[in-house]
């Protein structure tokens, strides 16, 4: 969320910042600017809404020079207006911010009276604060560290000063930052995806580092002010091939990817050939006491399908909880425990809290993400890759996907560690999962079906999505996709909860989308799917062949999905549920890649 760029050149930068930003414009597009020096003086400029309208300002208005750094911002604090857009300007300050500044009140209150504050933001007493410090006769940098020592929160910031043309001075606290490597210029961004046209020479700072980055230098200091030397990552060149092709959405491309992404995860965790989950260095499963997952949003959900493919494959107990709960209910954990944070960016303010606090009371943590270089990968015991390549659309469904592949495969590789499954089931499963990246493409092939079925449904004002076992958390996943992306309201429920209070919202036409392949729970499903459409529920039943068979004509529509074992259920009905979301906010002419009040990788809390 809010994404930062800056480039110390040998030449201009305007263009290349807006370059960057677009790149980065997934983690929140509120509004943009940019801040140049232009022989030695500030300049900015700054537009509501999407980077487009920051391009176009900049096409009637011009500003340039060899050094400057550029925003997209995901408001947290301050109406996304023009005026609460980053750069924020104070003195001869000029300030980008990624994170919030939790005790910007009492800094802003100690100026009082001193100094004039003209947003709403907490990132502008960032500004003021150097500034005062260089008022006060402070050099620069010293102005710098000094007033990281004042500020509590989570912030990367990227800061440039009248009269220093050449200085750039960026710190990491919280949020994610990284220093791009160039010959004769030197780079900050956000991520490495904002700096793959730039540089793919990444220093990732570590946390409390701050750096004074220059034309052909880079000095970091630790968070105790001592220089530090940080390792220089290469970064792929799939980075820079984040296109859209000839896909009107990237989240329609993504959904597309999905037989290779799956592949991809599979790759690393089985063992095609031997039909064996591949042992990984440094995870054993076999005295776990407990598997504690913790994630946000889509990644929870994917959590909370893992559940019970640990639980009933693994026979290992196994929680999920909702980081941002998580972290703050002081959670009662065992030592003998392990937690799995999962995220795809591998930088989710609660998600990395949530892990550190598992790390802090003793257990072996792990991290599956879709940026190996990210945060979490980093600072987990046991880094795990689900290969999804990048996600632009802010909607996730690849890295679903694949993050629900990847532990499918660990919760198998568990099962053989503790020793509660053999051989043969071990090639079952293992074989059934290859199977995924086929049936993953068949699936793809309800897409004209369901463009049918989305006419419907988009006018409507709400909808139920339900399922049992690992399809209840598919369920909620599906009704996520929809209200994020539609914005029409959805609730997913376990099958069996919804007449426990939720039956009394079902109206004449009220949409029912039940998730029910032909498996042990299908009777089950289909008889609460029966209790709703006698009660004028409009049911889309989503099911496989042989669901179709046996309950297709209870429901007003039948989408089938293909055949698949009752473990990889979960992967390959998701397809069908992305889909429906997409082609329901197309129809409503959503911004489908980066809806309303959204932003990708959470990196504040
Ligand atoms: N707090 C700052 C930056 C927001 C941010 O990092 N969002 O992810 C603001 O509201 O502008």
């Amino acid at each position: 969320m809010c994404g930062i760029i800056g480039i110390v050149g040998q030449d201009t930068v305007a263009d290349r910042l807006i370059e960057g930003l677009k790149r980065l414009e997934y983690r929140g597009y509120d509004s943009s600017g940019i801040a140049v020096l232009k022989d030695s003086k500030l300049l900015r400029s700054r537009a509501k809404g999407k980077i487009i309208a920051l391009q176009s300002r900049l096409q009637s208005h011009p500003i340039d020079g060899n050094i400057g750094i550029a925003h997209t911002r995901w408001a947290t604090h301050g109406a996304p207006t023009e005026n609460n857009a980053h750069p924020h300007f104070a003195g001869t300050v000029g300030v980008v911010h990624n994170g919030i500044i939790e005790n910007f009140t009492a800094l802003r209150e100690s100026f009082k009276g001193q100094r004039e504050f003209v947003t709403e933001t907490d990132t502008e007493v960032v500004a003021h604060l150097i500034d005062h410090e260089i008022t006060l006769g402070a050099e620069p940098i010293e102005a710098f560290r000094k007033t990281l020592k004042k500020l509590s929160g989570a912030f990367a910031l990227g800061i440039i000063i009248d009269g220093l043309d050449g200085h750039i001075y960026a710190a990491r606290r919280g949020s994610p930052l990284a220093i791009g490597l160039g010959d004769g210029e030197n780079y900050i961004g956000s991520d490495a995806i904002a700096l793959a046209s730039l540089s793919r020479d990444i220093i990732y700072l570590e946390e409390g580092d701050w750096a004074v980055i220059t034309q052909h230098k880079i000095d970091i200091f630790d968070a105790d002010d001592n220089p530090v030397v940080r390792p220089v990552t290469h970064t792929s060149g799939s980075l820079a091939a984040a296109k859209k092709g000839n896909y009107r959405h990237y989240m329609l491309k993504e959904i597309h990817e999905q037989p290779e992404t799956v592949g991809h995860a599979l790759t690393h965790y089985i063992d095609a050939f031997n039909h064996q989950a591949v042992s990984l260095e440094g995870l054993d499963f076999k005295d776990v006491s407990r598997l504690t997952i913790i994630a946000c949003g889509t990644a929870s959900y994917a959590g909370h399908v893992a559940k019970y493919w640990f639980e009933q494959i693994a026979e290992l107990p196994c929680e999920i909880d909702i980081a941002s709960e998580f972290r703050y209910r002081r959670p009662a954990l065992d030592t003998k425990g392990m937690a799995l944070a999962v995220s795809q960016s591998g930088e989710t303010a609660d998600t990395l809290a949530a892990l550190r606090y598992c790390q802090s009371k003793g257990l072996k943590t792990g991290a599956l993400v879709n940026v190996m270089t990210s945060t979490m990968a980093r600072e987990a015991d046991v880094a795990l890759p689900i290969n999804a390549g990048p996600e632009i659309g802010v909607a996730s469904t690849k890295a679903f996907t694949a993050q629900l592949t990847s532990l499918l495969a660990l919760s198998i590789l568990a099962a053989r560690q503790r020793g509660v499954i053999d051989e043969a089931r071990e090639v079952e499963l293992c074989s059934e999962l290859t199977q995924v990246p086929r049936l993953v493409s068949e699936a793809l092939l309800l897409d004209e079906d369901i463009q049918v079925l989305a006419q419907d449904l988009s006018k409507a004002t709400s909808a139920f999505y339900l399922g049992r076992g690992a399809l209840f958390p598919l369920a909620l996943e599906g009704a996520l996709k929809l209200k994020e992306i539609s914005y029409i309201h959805a609730e997913g429920y376990a099958a069996g909860e919804l007449k426990h209070g939720p039956i009394a919202l079902i109206e004449e036409g009220t949409p029912v989308i039940v998730l029910a392949p032909h498996d042990e729970l299908f009777e089950k499903t289909i008889s609460n799917m029966q209790e709703v459409a006698s009660r004028g529920a409009r049911v889309i039943l989503i099911t496989d062949p042989e669901g179709a068979l046996a309950a297709g004509h209870m429901a007003d529509s039948v989408l089938i999905s293909p055949a698949c074992a009752m473990q990889t259920a979960p992967i390959v009905l998701s397809v069908a549920i992305q889909l429906l979301a997409y082609h329901t906010a197309v129809l409503l002419g959503t911004d489908v890649d980066q809806p309303r009040n959204l932003a990708k990788s959470v990196t504040v809390e």
